[in-house]
């Protein structure tokens, strides 16, 4: 899709306001180069400068996965990375921990659809998504420990709000993989389908779904609710009320409860 650029490692594919993003190395299992972590980052953007009323919401949803059938992600790049030097590699880990704040940012939902091994930094970009849909070839986990790393994308902050301080602890010190059976008894899959094509689908029928929901609402809604977690219960409801407000003064409020009073379908506007 030109409006939202062009990419080495990336396939973006917009249909029906729902952007497809697919990570596309397959020879290297999808790893994060830092070129992937750049295009994510480009495209992203793109993304979030389009969510406006202006630019006319082109995307309500967005589903992330990776090529090849073999893997979601598998981790970090770790041939780049052993020719760094440690502050190049704090800087690496920065890069792509920003990709996930931007993520969490955007204003409509991300669905990572996991199909294969979803390791490391491959788990840690799932965890910025909104949810995962997995298949039953998934594998989740955060290898470090066999590399003598840790996490360095986010996984010791997002494993452990998803799956708890107990379940992320023995994750993270063994470094041992999941199935998709197991990464659902845990919550850190919302759904196991059958195949990527299942998962695929299921993803763009939920954002779907949102998609005929108010945008502006359904962003704040994200808003309250990334803006709260690891938070107090008192900062998480100021931030609440704060998103609360700023929805009740939207054209799609009057919209939205004016259809319901009418009896009919709402349709919204975008702002
Ligand atoms: N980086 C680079 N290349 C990779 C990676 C990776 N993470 N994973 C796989 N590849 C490459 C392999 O080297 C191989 O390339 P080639 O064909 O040229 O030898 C190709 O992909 C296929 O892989 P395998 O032959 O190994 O395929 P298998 O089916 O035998 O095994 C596995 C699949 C189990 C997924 C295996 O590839 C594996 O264990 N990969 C590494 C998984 C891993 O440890 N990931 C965590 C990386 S560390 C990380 O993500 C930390 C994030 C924070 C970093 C912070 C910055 C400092």
């Amino acid at each position: 899709t030109t409006t939202f650029g062009t990419y080495g490692t990336l396939e973006l594919e917009l249909s029906d306001r729902i952007l497809t993003l697919t990570v596309n190395r397959p020879a290297a299992l999808n790893a994060l180069s830092q070129e992937v972590v750049a295009e994510l980052w480009k495209a992203f953007t793109a993304v979030q400068d389009s969510c406006t009323h202006d630019a006319g919401w082109p995307v309500r949803g967005v589903v992330v996965t990776g090529a090849g059938g073999k893997a979601f992600v598998a981790g970090a790049d770790i041939r780049e990375m052993t020719s760094m030097s440690a502050d190049e590699a704090a800087g690496y880990s920065r890069s792509m921990q920003a990709v996930t704040l931007l993520i969490e940012k955007l204003p409509v939902p991300v669905v990572a659809v996991v199909d294969g091994f979803a390791l490391g930094g491959g788990c840690e970009l799932a965890l910025a998504c909104d949810f995962i849909y997995a298949t039953e070839a998934a594998q989740f986990g955060q290898p470090e420990v066999n590399l003598g790393l840790v996490p360095g994308f986010g996984g010791s902050v997002r494993l452990p709000q998803r799956v708890g301080l107990g379940a992320a602890r023995e994750l993270i010190y063994t470094g041992r993989r999941i199935d998709a059976a197991e990464a659902y008894r845990l919550g850190l899959a919302n759904r196991v389908l059958p195949t990527r094509d299942d998962a695929l689908a299921a993803a763009r029928t939920t954002l779907g779904e949102v998609a005929a929901k108010a945008p502006v609402a359904v962003g704040l809604a994200k808003q309250a609710i990334t803006g709260a977690t690891g938070r107090s219960t008192a900062e998480g409801l100021e931030g609440e009320a704060d998103a609360f407000r700023e929805a009740f003064t939207t054209e799609d409020m009057r919209e939205g409860t004016g259809a319901f009073l009418e009896k009919r379908s709402p349709s919204f506007a975008g702002k």
